[in-house]
């Protein structure tokens, strides 16, 4: 690669980094013949990548595809479960390491596939005698700890669907997602570290609980060792069940098209969107793309960052690497604690060869500085990879030099929830990279950059992200709601029978893709989806907001923050200015509702109070010009505004704020 590459030579867009010779000769993937291969004939080509798996019983149809219903691996039988532990201990990787822990506090575990066969079926079993069993949803609201994975495996193996909630949420946001799934049985902890405090998970669930009337038991692991509050005849200790359950459950043979789990995503609209994965077609996708774009072999340490409550996490944390036989390292806590150098001294710790991590936390690294990185020994690292966002290009050489020492090709990973498995991503031993380009979309993919009539727009205009043909890991529907699964992905390009992704994006000349973000009313904060519409109904639920407008405005870590524009109610506006109240107090009140409601992630950068809001004749809120606000932009075109001395006088007491 370029190693004379420094900042200054940032502007320069065609810089390329080619693969080092020493990477591609050992890589997973050394040819280009593969995409050729796939494309020719995708079935074959995900009927091969199918064959790493183990199956019960061999699929009778590669797909079968009755737009936009998808079916993978028809006819074929196997278990997630016995293809991430039980196949793996007829070899000698039988006592590699499956998992490293690192506590926030410092602790640490290492459980050997094993090990891991243990727990799980010994925790497959208490599922089972708890009453649970296929197709019965589990719900499950853990920090970042091995009982997690040994939770999603054990309901994996007995074809119970689990539903992950981030341990970041509310109990509101946990009990809608509970009841949105219909969940039999909860699975929480007492509590999980963040920065040397203790995040109360029991306490959250608690008040979930008493508005979830599906939930008959659940299993509480003990972790933070705090006093928590324990329901008779509903609530159980996960070590007091585990000491009593036997080690050894078979794996269920479910159909490839079995549910293996849902996953809630914000949309445009409120309501979180319960995206369904289901086993064979995933897990085909997640090995094959974990192989390939992370290069893996055995002798690997790969560290994903991702909390499992995303799907990064369900997917590159324990499906993909685990089905690979990888060690696959999970870290509880954050990244500046006890200091800043924490992920720097775990890869040192365990040697850690594949790094996969967000943009977001690259430019909080570059904000706290090389002095860190520079103290720890991170020679071992060979691959890095991120995921969440786009990366601008200061990022990417930040990453390239001060982690990867120049040395390590960088995976820019493009995919989704939906998508379940990446989509565009360079593969490293033979993609040429280009800072801030996701290059290329992998082998059996097929994608474009389309006009609003679906048409494909030239290199370097800008257009919407599409998908031409089905892939393995596609979403099949939102849970309960095929109607919803319609008209989000497939309704706007019906004709073309394209998904619709919801980014933008454009390609250079040598067809590279860069993603321009979202083109829908998703705010991508610090690499998380947050809907628009669901931090309004937030705002709008509190007793004094009478309207509010969300945006998204551009943050220099962040990437995006939440900014929000409310107008308060006559009465309420009355009470406070007699109460004396301060602007400040009310908007600091604001913020702490809306993390109160949806959770930390969402609390608002911004609140701002204003008399009222921008909006067309016909009445809609122009968020576009608030956006123009709050970063500081002429205004845009504001002839279809009812009233434009609304936005004139916003602007000016924005701009006047403190
Ligand atoms: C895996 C994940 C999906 C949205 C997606 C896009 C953004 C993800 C990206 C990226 C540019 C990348 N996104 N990876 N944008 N470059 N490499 O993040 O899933 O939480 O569902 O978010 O994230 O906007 O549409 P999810």
């Amino acid at each position: 690669m370029a190693k004379e590459a420094t900042i200054d030579t940032l502007l320069e867009e065609e810089r390329i980094f080619y693969p080092p010779e020493e990477f591609t000769r050992q890589a997973n993937v050394k040819s280009k013949e593969i995409y050729a291969e796939a494309r020719a004939n995708p079935q074959l080509y995900w009927a091969m990548q199918a064959e790493r798996l183990d199956w019960f019983r061999k699929w009778d149809r590669v797909l079968e595809w009755n737009p936009p219903f998808a079916k993978w691996f028809v006819g074929g039988k196997l278990n997630a479960c016995y293809n991430c532990v039980d196949r793996h201990l007829k070899s000698w990787r039988r006592n590699k390491a499956a998992i490293i822990f690192e506590g926030e506090p410092g602790d640490s575990r290492v459980l050997t596939y094993w090990d891991l066969y243990r727990e799980v079926t010994q925790f497959a079993n208490v599922l089972k005698e708890l009453g649970v069993g296929a197709g019965d949803r589990v719900a499950i609201y853990l920090p970042m700890i091995p009982e997690l994975a040994i939770a999603m495996l054990a309901c994996a193996r007995i074809g119970a669907p689990h539903s992950i909630v981030f341990g970041g949420f509310s109990a509101e946001a946990l009990r809608d997602r509970i009841n949105d799934a219909g969940a039999k049985v909860l699975i929480t902890a007492d509590g999980g570290w963040r920065r040397g405090k203790i995040v109360s998970l029991k306490d959250n669930a608690d008040a979930a609980l008493s508005q979830t009337p599906t939930v008959e038991k659940v299993v509480v692991v003990r972790r933070t060792g705090q006093e928590v509050n324990m329901q008779e005849g509903r609530d159980l200790w996960y070590h007091e069940l585990m000491a009593k359950a036997p080690v050894g459950c078979p794996a269920e043979e479910l159909d490839s098209e079995h549910m293996l789990f849902i996953l809630y995503t914000s949309g445009t609209t409120g309501k979180p969107k319960g995206v369904v994965h289901t086993t064979g077609g995933y897990l085909v996708g997640v090995s094959t793309t974990h192989h390939m774009v992370f290069d893996i072999k055995d002798s690997d340490v790969y560290w994903c960052t991702a909390d499992i409550g995303w799907i990064t996490g369900h997917s590159y944390v324990v499906y993909g690497p685990l089905a690979n036989g990888t060690t696959t390292l999970m870290y509880e806590g954050a990244p500046d604690w006890p200091a800043q150098d924490r992920f720097w001294a775990i890869i040192e710790k365990y040697g850690v060869t594949v790094f996969y991590t967000a943009p977001t936390a690259i430019r909080a690294f570059m904000k706290w500085g090389r002095k860190w990185p520079a103290q720890h020994n991170l020679s071992t690292l060979r691959l890095l990879g991120t995921v969440g966002e786009p990366i601008n290009p200061e990022a990417w050489m930040w990453y390239y030099e001060n982690i990867g020492g120049g040395r390590c090709p960088i995976v820019d990973t493009w995919w989704q929830t939906e998508t379940g498995m990446i989509m565009i991503s360079p593969l490293p031993g033979i993609t040429p990279l280009k800072p801030g380009s996701a290059t290329v979309p992998l082998p059996g993919v097929e994608a474009d950059v389309v006009d609003k009539e679906g048409n494909p727009v030239l290199l370097g205009e800008g257009g919407l992200l599409v998908i031409k043909e089905p892939w393995p890991a596609m979403l099949r529907t939102v849970y309960g709601d095929d109607q919803r699964y319609i008209e989000t992905y497939w309704a706007r390009f019906k004709d073309k029978g394209y998904y619709f992704a919801g980014d933008g994006a454009k390609r250079d000349y040598h067809n590279y893709y860069w993603i321009l973000g979202r083109v829908d009313d998703v705010i991508n904060v610090a690499g998380h989806r947050l809907s628009t519409m669901e931090l309004e109904s937030a705002l709008v639920d509190h007793p004094w907001v009478a309207e509010a407008a969300v945006i998204g405005r551009s943050h220099e870590i962040k990437g995006q923050a939440v900014a929000a524009f409310v107008t308060l109610k006559a009465r309420a506006f009355e009470e406070l200015k007699a109460a004396k109240r301060s602007f400040k107090e009310i908007e600091g009140e604001l913020k702490a509702h809306v993390a109160k409601k949806i959770g930390a992630i969402a609390r608002p950068d911004d609140v701002f109070l204003t008399a009222e809001l921008p909006k067309t004749r016909s009445g809609k809120i122009m968020r576009r010009l608030l956006r123009d606000i709050a970063e500081g932009r002429v205004l845009g075109d504001t002839t279809t505004l009812a009233d434009p001395a609304v936005i004139a006088e916003l602007k000016a007491k924005y701009e006047a704020r403190e």
